[in-house]
């Protein structure tokens, strides 16, 4: 394989522990893959070039762990990054899998669920920081509804807020370097998920004590499933300064959360992503929350993590080429073009303006003659996708 596309550590490519060690299991089959410990997930993440590793609590530490046990399994972790060089930019909570979180677990109606979670959450920041994590996920699997009838969203939401503005603090009170990051998704595993998009993540952002210590992680399978522009959400976040952390993967419009290899199904949409990211000059993790098809041995496995990692340097390197294409750039130009006519009216409101404005005559059948040649320019990205270019 050329080297051109191999990772290498600036890249900050990272795959949850979750990920490469998915074991095939979904709601119709039992697992076609054995189990991978922590440590053989490690040792495969540095075979295939991968920077960082991240982790729910319990993919490392399981929820019935003693505390010795716990401490023997953050050695033998610890000993297998230092080994490795391997490092931890991010780690989240499993408040999703265990029985208790049945109806949720910040927005549970049950008072008791919501002190546990706060409470386990805790124990996995401690986990995360100790581990080198300096981004905190949260994705919210279980915060939501079958039917509206038996809790009321307003309630979800101030105890969501609430649980978020604790732990801000504890953060705080604890001084650790650790930032949060809140994932949005549509649904699944609930029939609706509360905040179910990026842009409804910043909004509610800024409802919270500390919005400086709270970001977004947008993950491209959950927009997509809604039918959404996954870039858009992107860019609106970057503009915000609140991508703190990405999930990359790929997705089929209104299908169950397929979490593909990065690239696999809209090679367009993948481009333009790594092309923003690179343009704007994004400095977080690469991670690509993303598994394997259940089909695969553990081969197909690292195939797996090769091809999101190599995808996206050939997409960054497609990115590079588009903005050094003279017929590209020259009918970006022609689309951009601006005789400064319009300087006076443009910036911020003055009466003198708005009174200038409103006087001036424009010649709208002219404006509507003037078409773009978008055609044209996607056309000519798609032949520089397809290498004719
Ligand atoms: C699923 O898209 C979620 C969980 O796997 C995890 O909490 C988060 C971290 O990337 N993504
Ligand atoms: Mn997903
Ligand atoms: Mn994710």
């Amino acid at each position: 394989m050329s080297e051109m596309y191999t990772p290498k550590p600036e890249n900050k490519f990272t795959f949850g522990l979750w990920t490469v060690g998915n074991v095939g299991r979904d709601p119709f089959g039992e697992p076609t893959r054995d189990p991978l410990s922590p440590v053989e997930i490690v040792h495969l993440l540095a075979e295939v070039g991968a920077w960082g590793v991240n982790f729910h609590d319990n993919d490392l530490v399981p929820i019935d762990a003693t505390p010795a046990q716990r401490d023997k399994i953050v050695i033998d972790f610890q000993k297998a990054l230092n080994d490795t060089g391997i490092v931890v930019p991010m780690a989240t909570t499993n408040l999703f899998t265990d029985p208790a979180f049945r109806d949720g677990a910040f927005t549970t109606n049950d008072p008791k669920v919501r002190a546990y979670a706060l409470h386990k959450t805790m124990y996995a920041i401690d986990l995360g920081v100790e581990l080198g994590a300096k981004t905190y996920v949260f994705w919210g699997g279980r915060e939501g509804t079958e039917t509206d009838a038996g809790k009321s969203p307003l309630d979800a939401g101030k105890w969501f807020r609430e649980a978020l503005n604790f732990l801000t603090e504890y953060v705080l009170d604890n001084g650790y370097d650790l930032k949060f990051a809140l994932e949005a998704k549509p649904n699944e595993p609930r029939g609706d998920i509360y905040l179910a998009t990026t842009g409804a993540m910043l909004g509610f952002i800024e409802t919270l004590d500390h919005p400086e210590m709270v970001g977004v992680n947008p993950e491209v399978a959950h927009e997509t499933m809604a039918g959404l522009n996954f870039l858009h959400h992107v860019a609106q976040a970057w503009d915000r300064g609140k991508l703190f952390h990405i999930d990359l993967n790929d997705q089929s419009i209104g299908r169950y959360d397929q979490d593909f290899r990065f690239g696999a199904v809209n090679l367009k949409s993948a481009f333009f992503l790594v092309k923003f990211l690179e343009d704007v000059g994004y400095d977080g993790s690469r991670h690509f929350d993303a598994h394997a098809y259940r089909s695969s041995d553990l081969a197909d496995v690292k195939a797996f993590a090769r091809g999101c990692m190599r995808t996206y340097l050939i997409l960054k390197e497609k990115a590079a080429q588009f903005n050094a294409d003279g017929e590209i750039q020259s009918l970006l130009a022609e689309i951009l073009a601006d005789d400064g006519s319009m300087d006076d009216f443009k910036g911020h409101y003055s009466p003198a303006k708005a009174a200038a404005l409103k006087a001036h005559a424009f010649d709208r059948p002219a404006l509507g003659r003037r078409g773009q040649p978008y055609e044209r320019l996607d056309q000519l990205t798609v032949e520089l996708l397809l290498g004719v270019r």
